[in-house]
Parts: structure tokens; sequence; C-alpha cells
């Protein structure tokens, strides 16, 4: 008679995390000028003339509007070369960043 004898399989479970996202802020002031606003969000975050009057305004209205989302690096890069944009015009516009629920 011949003995069977099992092994267990050890299942590594392929967790595959994504990165968490985080969100491109722009925040309201009364001195920038609107065209600039527009500006800047088309250089740094690509969008058409359309798409970045329409956040320029949000802010414009609410204080603060989403601008996009990206991986946490990307976030804060481009939210640091928008807000030095300004700064290198003279203006206070400012860009922050915070994690996505
Ligand atoms: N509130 C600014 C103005 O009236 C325009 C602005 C919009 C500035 C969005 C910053 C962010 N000139």
């Amino acid at each position: 008679m011949t003995d069977t004898i099992t092994i267990p399989r050890t299942k590594t479970k392929p967790k595959t995390e994504r990165p968490k996202l985080h969100k491109v802020i722009l925040i309201n002031d009364d001195f920038t000028p609107r065209e600039f606003v527009v500006r800047v969000l088309k250089a740094e975050f690509r969008m058409s003339e359309d798409q970045a009057h329409r956040v320029m305004i949000t802010a414009h209205q609410r204080g603060v509007c989403v601008v996009a989302v990206f991986t946490k690096d990307v976030a804060e890069t481009k939210a640091t070369r928008a807000t030095d944009a300004g700064k290198a015009a003279g203006y206070p516009l400012m860009f922050t960043t915070e994690p996505e629920e």
C-alpha cells in the first residue's frame, strides 16, 4: 500500500494595490486676472480653453474647484508648477493637493 502525502500549497494572493489619487485644487483670490488663470490651466493641465474657463469660473464663484486627479507625485508637482507660474508673474494664484477619499 502506498501512502499519499499532500503538500499544502500556499496561495499568494495577488493583491494589486492601486495608488491613491490626489486632487489638485484651484483656490480663488481677488488679484490674479481670469485670463491668466485660464492660461495656466491650459498650459499645466492640458485643458481646452472651454474646460479651463469653466474651472476658473467655478473657483471664482465657489472659492475652490477640483482641477484634476493624479498620483500623489504628479499632483504635487503640477500644483507647485502652477502656483510658481503665478508667483513668477507677481500673482497670489494658489493650487493645493489633497488625497481622494
Ligand atoms: N477672482 C479672480 C478675479 O476676479 C479670478 C480667479 C479665478 C483667480 C480663480 C484665481 C482662481 N480676477
